[in-house]
């Protein structure tokens, strides 16, 4: 993994100092290539016709657990977006902001009921004791 954010500093305000600031604006997502989670964000990124900086974060060879990339996000978990100051982390959180602040090419429908049905796909796929 290489991150040009890791400063030593607290990342727990999850945003990142001005000195570390992602200047260019330059979307950046730590992933990796096997994470179903980060599938999700490949995909809504290329959906949205975004593009960003791919960091690989090996977690086959434990580099979650980096202390650079815990800086991050102290949970040690990918994906992680960055968007200028926003360090964001876990993936409907990540779609959510995306959505919000990138509006062309929706993800989800304008109409209240079909956004409610895809809510409730998320929160019963992710949550839901049955699916476990
Ligand atoms: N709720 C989180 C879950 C993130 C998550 O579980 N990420 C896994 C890969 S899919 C991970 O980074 N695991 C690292 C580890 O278990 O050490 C999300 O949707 O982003």
């Amino acid at each position: 993994m290489s991150t040009e954010l890791g400063s030593g500093k607290s990342m727990a305000s999850a945003s990142v100092g001005e000195e570390e600031h992602n200047n260019n604006n330059k979307l950046i997502l730590y992933s990796y290539w096997r994470s179903s989670c980060s599938f999700r964000l490949r995909i809504a990124l290329n959906v949205k016709g975004l593009e960003y900086e791919y960091k690989a974060v090996n977690l086959l060879k434990g580099e979650q657990s980096h202390p650079e990339f815990l800086q991050l996000n102290p949970i040690g978990f990918v994906p992680v977006l960055v968007d200028g100051p926003a360090v964001i982390f876990d993936s409907f959180a990540i779609i959510m902001y995306l959505e919000d602040k990138y509006p062309q090419h929706p993800l989800l429908p304008t109409d209240i009921h079909k956004r409610a049905i895809n809510f409730q796909v998320v929160t019963i796929a992710l949550f839901s004791p049955k699916f476990e």
